[in-house]
């Protein structure tokens, strides 16, 4: 049985098979969580990260974790929010998760935990986001494949954000 999972934790502290972190799409580091991966990780993960030869929207690729607890990085670009309609930023938002998902399976990784993709600097409103996020990765967890699947939470506004959906969800269904 797979499963889905929110906290309010440290991705960089997490041991999981993949952490997914939240980019650019050089992939060659920047501030928020993808600061704190690369810091945690070591700089051997910006040298592999520069073979990769970046990553377009929506996109996910895979490296090593380095000196983190987890053993991979799965690192996708999220949209810029303000930059684009809001429909076209809620079908890359579903790609994020859906690609990235779609890697564990590929490299067989069996626990995957998720940044909350471009609710940062990105400017993706939380709640919206959060609705994305747990849709796309409950529908894909209708897939045969098992996984844990736990959706970081780095403040308690994410992690509202993530109970009040769920809380809706439940009482509609
Ligand atoms: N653990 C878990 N979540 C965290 C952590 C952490 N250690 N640190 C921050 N968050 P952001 P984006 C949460 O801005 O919006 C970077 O410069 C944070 O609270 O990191 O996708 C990249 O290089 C927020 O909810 O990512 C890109 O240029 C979430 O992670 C750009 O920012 C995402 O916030 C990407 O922007």
């Amino acid at each position: 049985m797979s499963s889905l999972d929110f906290k309010v934790c440290d991705i960089t502290m997490v041991h999981y098979d993949a952490i997914v972190n939240a980019a650019n799409s050089t992939l060659l580091g920047g501030g928020g969580v993808d600061g704190a991966i690369h810091r945690a990780a070591g700089p051997q993960l910006v040298e592999e990260c520069r073979t990769l030869h970046g990553c377009k929207t929506g996109e996910a690729k895979i490296t090593l974790g380095y000196n983190l607890p987890s053993k991979h990085v799965i690192h996708t670009v999220g949209p810029v929010y303000p930059s684009m309609s809001p429909d076209e930023a809620k079908l890359l938002l579903t790609a994020c998760y859906r690609n990235s998902l779609d890697v564990a399976k590929k490299n067989n990784l069996h626990s995957v935990a998720f940044s909350a993709i471009s609710t940062g600097v990105y400017g993706y409103p939380i709640d919206d986001a959060a609705e994305v996020a747990m849709n796309t990765v409950a529908n894909w967890l209708e897939d045969d494949y098992q996984i844990d699947v736990l959706m970081t939470c780095f403040d308690n506004v994410v992690f509202s954000s993530y109970q009040r959906f769920l809380q809706e969800y439940n009482g509609n269904n």
